[in-house]
């Protein structure tokens, strides 16, 4: 069916008769059920990919694509006078996710539909998301992220379920949104909601009442944890999560013909960092009411789960207390008992036991009564296994693998930047949508001088699009002829925003000083710090500050300028990855697992300026130490100094007078006129007495090398090189290709 006949079938009228938001509403439906016609239940195992976060933006363009009608709809629409473009807009992005981990999980539940695997997502159906950020007076606000409308993705299904807490049930709803493979079938996310569910108790902010747990359970993602309640209230969340989604599995496999000894054969459980690990107690307790005892329930979900871990941060390894699980999830403790006794029997290494000092190490159950457990990239599973969880690999070596992490290509590169997909098509043929490897065919036009200079065109319309966009939606007034250079991802210490920070003071001084760069540069942000993260807030402060003093200086501004887009998602990634000259991946060497924004505007044809950390060590080894810009300590030195325990961030700010000049602005008048003394002393004090994650010794690589990126620009055609050569390497990352690693490892679907 064409869009004109589903229009006239519902509106009664022609496409250019109707308002964008009746076109989008059409599509939605239309789409809808596209997908749903490709929706199958085929295979006898099937994947269960749990996860607290799906962070899995915008859908129209996306399903458009995979369902192969985009360019159709786009030639319909442009016939009537619309664009493509402005249909988007009326979409609200969905806000199920937070970071790396969510948005990884979405672009693999794209890649298992792609690949025509049989496997659902599930988790939860928040309605209020992470949070909306707003700035205020330099300060993140943070305000509810409301995305569900009355007609929206998501079908609401018959299926529900009675979850039993501590002293009273709630009534749960699954809700569905229909994930479509590129040229394939249509798998599942499954997402719970709970029928008691109440809006109303939040208003402007995100305070609300975190006692009333059947009104706010599905209400926010990661609710603030800076108190019990809020701690506790994750607890209810994740159980809550995993005992929907273990009852689900159950139900599906007994329909497909499982007598449940015989689990395995039919499902792999696939446990996203430790939110879900509470699916493997709550199995065995299910498999228990359903006639197995208990040793044989232990065998069979040790032959169904698999973890994955996301972070080396100790934070990020859950432990809850004992007393928390008694209270909200009581018919769960003797099994997490019995689970622990059996590990300290086997076992005489006290740091894997499960139950330690009153807490529940979820980590450490689904290592113990896991098949596999993996990290995210070649260096993070070698920290892993060396160092981190080395205990756990001295028990169980076969058990560890590595998967390094990919991202859709459909998303962030056929739908983001369809110039550069064309320009590619044009080149080499299609045959990479498929299988991206072939990218590597574009290495031959590498001395094609038309070649190279359409990619830099393709960049600069891409820097023109962002530019209009911004001062559109976010009052902008960027330079496209500066340089672009961008860090987006969560606020976090670990990923040094603050050196950024600290680069752009100094370059501030050095423009004041009379030193001009050749060509502008423009540094922008994006980020969200949790609410409870004091000084990850404080670095959005100081940023926000400089912004503010750096882009009303006449002398500075036509040479430098700051932006940090505010509410940073999805949609504003999928803008600025494709304009982006060069991508900031400054983590300290050790902590980011992987990384996958790197990856992203590797594709797009951004050059990283990074730390040899995460997955930047596989880009650098890809593409040569003369296509991307490293600096910084080695993993190995870092992972030593924490060791020693000597670090002392003030022998450096002594010992370097730029960077002591740098560190003394933040609390200098000038910023103090425009931000807030506790906020900016805080950092200030952060950064001399503790700089938990060591800014300091890396300052020095990180400015030379950056100016090294920036003088390097001017050569327009080895720059567009560089570019090349970059994007040829990129199909390694495809997520298609993680997730057949996956498939073929670990989860042997049929
Ligand atoms: O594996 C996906 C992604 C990695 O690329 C990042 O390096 C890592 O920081 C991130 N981890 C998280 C953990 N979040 N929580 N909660 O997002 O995972």
């Amino acid at each position: 069916m064409t869009l004109a006949q589903a229009i006239e079938n519902k509106y009664h009228r022609g496409i250019a008769e109707c308002s964008n938001e009746e076109i989008y509403y059409c599509l939605l439906e239309m789409t809808k059920k596209m997908a749903e016609d490709k929706i199958s239940n085929d295979g006898k195992k099937k994947l269960y990919y749990i996860s607290a976060e799906f962070l899995i933006g915008k859908l129209l363009s996306n399903n458009l694509i995979n369902l192969g009608i985009y360019e159709d709809i786009k030639k319909e629409l442009a016939d009537n006078g619309k664009a493509i473009g402005d249909i988007e807009e009326i979409e609200l992005e969905p806000s199920l996710g937070n970071g790396g981990l969510g948005r990884l999980a979405a672009c693999f539940m794209d890649s298992v539909a792609t690949l025509g695997l049989n496997g659902d997502g599930v988790g939860l159906n928040y309605h209020y998301g992470l949070f909306k950020q707003v700035f205020d007076h330099n300060l993140q606000k943070e305000t509810p992220n409301p995305w569900i409308t009355d007609e929206s993705w998501l079908t609401k299904s018959d299926i529900s379920y009675t979850v039993q807490f501590g002293g009273f049930n709630v009534q749960s709803r699954l809700y569905d949104i229909d994930v479509v493979g590129y040229n394939n079938r249509t798998n599942r996310l499954r997402l719970f909601d709970i029928e008691s569910v109440d809006e109303s108790i939040v208003g402007d902010t995100i305070d609300f009442d975190k006692d009333q747990i059947a009104k706010n359970l599905t209400l926010f993602l990661y609710p603030d944890d800076s108190d019990e309640k809020g701690r506790l209230l994750r607890v209810y969340q994740q159980y809550f999560m995993v005992s929907n989604a273990a009852r689900l599995v159950l139900d599906e496999c007994v329909a497909k013909g499982s007598n449940l000894h015989d689990l395995a054969d039919y499902a792999a459980i696939q446990i996203n960092d430790t939110h879900p690990s509470m699916v493997i107690p709550e199995l065995i307790r299910l498999l228990q009411e359903r006639g197995i005892v208990m040793d044989e329930a232990i065998e069979i979900v040790s032959k169904v789960c698999a973890y994955t871990n996301h972070t080396i941060l100790a934070e990020a390894l859950e432990k809850w207390p004992i007393y928390f699980l008694e209270k909200a999830v009581p018919q769960l403790m003797p099994i997490i008992r019995e689970l622990d006794n059996r590990v300290r029997q086997k076992v005489s290494d006290e740091s894997t036991y499960i139950i330690k000092d009153g807490l529940v190490h979820m980590a450490h159950m689904d290592i113990h009564y896991g098949y596999s457990v993996n990290g995210v990239a070649y260096l993070h599973t070698e920290i892993l296994k060396n160092t981190e969880l080395n205990n756990f690999y001295k028990l169980y070596p076969e058990r560890f693998n590595n998967k390094t992490n990919g991202i859709t290509f459909r998303r962030w590169l056929m739908a983001c930047n369809p110039e550069l997909s064309a320009m590619i098509t044009d080149l080499i043929g299609d045959g990479w949508k498929k299988d991206a490897n072939e990218l590597e065919k574009l290495a031959n036009f590498m001395d094609d001088d038309a070649v190279l200079d359409r990619l830099l065109a393709v960049k600069s319309g891409k820097k023109a699009d962002l530019k209009n966009y911004l001062k559109a939606t976010q009052g902008m007034d960027i330079d496209d002829n500066s340089i672009y250079d961008i860090q987006i991802k969560r606020l976090h210490e670990y990923k040094r925003q603050q050196m950024n920070a600290l680069y752009i003071i100094h370059k501030y001084f050095e423009i004041k000083e009379g030193k001009k760069p050749a060509r502008p540069i423009t540094l922008f942000f994006g980020a969200k710090a949790a609410p409870a993260y004091v000084i990850a807030k404080d670095i959005i402060h100081l940023i926000l500050c400089l912004q503010q003093i750096i882009n009303n200086d006449p002398e500075v501004s036509p040479y430098l300028k700051v932006f940090m887009v505010e509410n940073y998602n999805v949609t504003l990634a999928e803008k600025l990855i494709p304009a982006c000259d060069i991508s900031e991946q400054i983590s300290l060497a050790s902590k980011e697992a992987s990384g996958t924004g790197n990856m992203k505007f590797m594709l797009n044809g951004a050059l990283t300026l990074g730390t040899m950390d995460g997955a930047n060590v596989e880009i650098a080894e890809l593409v040569g130490e003369d296509n991307i810009y490293t600096f910084g300590e080695s993993s190995e030195t870092v992972i030593a100094r924490y060791e020693r325990g000597d670090y002392c961030s003030k022998d450096y700010y002594e010992k370097d007078a730029a960077l002591k000049k740098a560190v003394d602005f933040i609390v200098s008048d000038q910023v103090m006129a425009v931000g807030c003394r506790e906020n900016l002393e805080r950092l200030y004090n952060e950064l001399l007495n503790k700089d938990w994650f060591m800014t300091f010794p890396d300052f020095e690589s990180y400015v030379a090398t950056k100016e090294r990126a920036y003088a390097d620009y001017e050569d327009r055609k080895t720059w567009a090189k560089k570019v090349l050569l970059n994007i040829s390497k990129a199909g390694f990352f495809s997520s298609d290709r993680t997730i057949a690693q996956y498939n073929d490892e670990i989860w042997k679907l049929n």
